[in-house]
């Protein structure tokens, strides 16, 4: 059986990553609770300027200390605010994990003694409900998020308990798990119905697998099940409520139920559809429960889901959802640049389900997407300083029409501090901030390693420590330097975006079989140097002819990284330029130290278009062309020098 390694054995020791890890640390958590507990110094933003939130504060910590009974005043914010701060203790204590800190530790504690005092003696949490709304609890399952946060709350629990074995965190787990055990399930009298937004399934998931506590998996595969049985569940709910008079948040939507992802059940669904955090939340929770009973027909659909979000619905950035309505997937290969949604929590939830997927069939495939998102999608949502986020990740941006069409009213160009909505940026602190699980993967049973990314770092498992040292992203060579007590067999990920990859060991060359996209390495024992060389060309990168947005566009890969050109680097405006493959293909790399941090920038002989034009359609007009070099740089670095236009994808020549 596949298991992830321990945070605390498998360490860090890069350029890159490590500054995301030490950044999380030092800026992004402070800086998160310092927002949480409304620091007045933050500028709050909505996610789309057609919205008119109120937005002064955060409120998130002073809504528990409403429900505790410490303060008084009124619920304030997102009905499901709760969950910023699930997700910035599940932050914290992924660092907590992998850099021990006593006095972060201590605030942390704080606020878990803080979510204690705020539950009910019964085992129910949710502040908006306890405070605002409680003849409300679970009649608004369509829109309530109880058991989202209550998911959040959950996933935060078991990382925060992994990482320092504080008690309460399992007290309050047990008390949210029995109490939802009363209130939900098939008996007579409990409610057969799941939340509107899937994440309870982790959530309960997550703590049995660190407690084997069968009512927290029973009750994992109940909303697994439950969920699209009736389809018209959450309508009805609806309908009652309006019948009732009560004043409860309606979601107006044309297809609720396949906004809500309930169109059909779960086992029985072939596509990605609906608003695509919820899609993606539920799709790892359901890989992750097949780990648990083997259903081979949630694992079908978790293939068929998985095969068509990334063949037909996924970024070359690895951002998903196509539109601003419902922050939800389209049809397939409808993949605009400029008025797609790409929430940096959709990437989150395809790296988790993509994770969850590799460790039923650990195949190359679940790894080479986990990379695309981690090193583009999901980096873009923070910037450098880590205390300035995105909520959608756009592939284009043009000021003017950005500022100008309140179709792009979504769409920003420079991170804001916060959002009315904040579900991205303590989702980003929590992801990033445990980027090493994905590095290895062992099966001590079966005396197997996987390498699956690059970065220069250590693991320890049973019988079988490795150090890896690379200087990659920015080299091209890799130093496996294992030291194991049996026969191991080492598995190292052949990537997609490499033409050579060769494989020394114990400085003789050596011939390879690759399975499933990893090369093996059979009957490594004792200690064993492995020494990987692979190229990183500067691909030029087509879309498929269906994707009509991207034709005659192309684009630019250099191992990892997906990059866009930014007009603050180039001297006629980015709409212009005209690239040839070829040209893009023959690009010379500069890795350059300068204020964005150690940059591999790409510089492309191309060519400027202008059409002598006064007015705004001319006929046969004169079309003079100049040569001029284009700049690009990764995608995750863009829109940290102030307002500039950008594209991923360049006009072809
Ligand atoms: O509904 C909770 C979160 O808010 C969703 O996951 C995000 O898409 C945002 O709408
Ligand atoms: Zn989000």
């Amino acid at each position: 059986m596949l298991h992830q390694i321990p945070l605390e054995n498998a360490k860090i020791t890069d350029s890159f990553w490590s500054f995301y890890i030490k950044n999380i640390k030092e800026n992004t958590i402070p800086y998160q609770y310092s927002v949480l507990n409304n620091s007045p110094s933050v500028t709050i933003e909505n996610e789309n300027k057609k919205d008119f939130f109120e937005n002064q504060k955060s409120n998130a910590l002073e809504n528990f200390r409403v429900a505790a009974g410490m303060s008084l005043g009124g619920h304030y914010g997102m009905i499901f605010q709760d969950s910023d701060v699930y997700k910035w203790l599940e932050a914290v204590a992924y660092s907590l994990h992998i850099n021990p800190d006593k006095e972060l530790q201590s605030l942390a504690d704080s606020v878990l003694e803080l979510i204690a005092a705020a539950q009910n003696e019964d085992g129910y949490i949710d502040t908006y409900f306890q405070v605002k709304e409680p003849r409300l609890k679970y009649r608004m399952l369509y829109s309530g998020h109880e058991l989202y946060c209550m998911g959040h709350l959950l996933e935060a629990l078991a990382a925060y308990w992994q990482a320092t074995h504080n008690k309460t965190a399992l007290v309050i787990a047990e008390k949210v798990i029995n109490h939802i055990d009363t209130v939900f399930g098939y008996e007579n009298g409990k409610i057969q119905g799941s939340d509107g937004h899937p994440e309870i399934e982790l959530g309960l998931l997550k703590i049995y697998e660190i407690t084997q506590n069968p009512t927290a998996l029973r009750l994992a595969e109940f909303f697994l099940d439950i969920r699209g049985k009736n389809t018209e569940f959450y309508a009805e709910e609806m309908a009652r409520n309006e019948k009732d008079g009560l004043p409860v948040k309606m979601i107006k939507v044309p297809e609720l139920k396949t906004y809500l992802v309930a169109h059909t059940q779960p086992k029985n669904m072939t596509e990605a559809v609906g608003h695509a955090v919820r899609m993606l939340y539920l799709a790892a929770a359901m890989a992750r429960v097949v780990h648990h009973n083997n259903d081979s027909d949630m694992y079908s659909a978790c293939k068929a889901i998985w095969d068509n979000v990334t063949n037909k619905k996924m970024y070359i950035t690895g951002g998903v959802g196509s539109t601003t309505d419902g922050e939800a997937f389209t049809g397939n290969y409808d993949l605009p640049n400029d008025i797609m949604y790409c929430e940096t929590c959709a990437s989150i939830a395809l790296a988790f389900f993509a994770y969850d997927m590799f460790m039923l069939d650990p195949k190359a495939e679940y790894m080479d997407v986990i990379e695309r998102v981690l090193y583009n999608g999901i980096l873009s949502g923070a910037s450098l300083d880590g205390i300035h986020f995105f909520y959608v990740n756009p592939l284009e941006v043009n000021g003017r029409i950005n500022d100008e069409n309140p179709d792009h009213g979504h769409v920003k160009r420079i991170r804001p501090q916060w959002y009315s909505c904040a579900c991205c940026p303590p989702n980003f602190a929590r992801a990033i901030g445990s980027v090493q699980r994905y590095i290895y993967t062992a099966d001590s049973k079966n005396k197997e390693v996987y390498i699956n990314l690059f970065a220069d770092s250590s693991m320890a498992d049973d019988g079988i420590k490795i150090v890896q040292s690379t200087d990659f992203p920015y080299g091209n060579t890799v130093k496996l330097t294992v030291n194991s007590d049996s026969a191991y067999t080492v598995k190292i990920r052949v990537p997609y975006w490499s033409r050579n990859f060769s494989v020394n060991v114990n400085r003789n060359h050596c011939e390879y079989n690759t399975e499933n996209g990893y090369a093996l390495l059979q009957n490594v024992q004792g200690n064993t140097v492995i020494e990987i060389a692979f190229d990183t060309p500067v691909m030029a990168v087509k879309a498929n002819s269906a994707v009509i947005a991207d034709a005659n566009r192309v684009t630019v890969q250099r191992g990892p990284f997906v990059y866009c050109a930014e007009q603050i680097d180039n001297a006629v405006h980015l709409a212009q330029y005209r690239v040839a493959a070829e040209d893009i293909q023959n690009a010379s790399v500069s890795v350059e130290n300068c204020p964005l941090g150690r940059i591999p920038f790409i510089d492309i002989n191309a060519v400027t278009e202008h059409i002598n034009c006064n007015g705004l359609y001319c006929y046969n007009p004169e079309i003079s062309c100049e040569n001029h070099k284009l700049r690009m740089l990764p995608y995750y670095a863009w829109a940290n020098r102030g307002d500039s236009d950008m594209m991923v994808w360049l006009h072809q020549k």
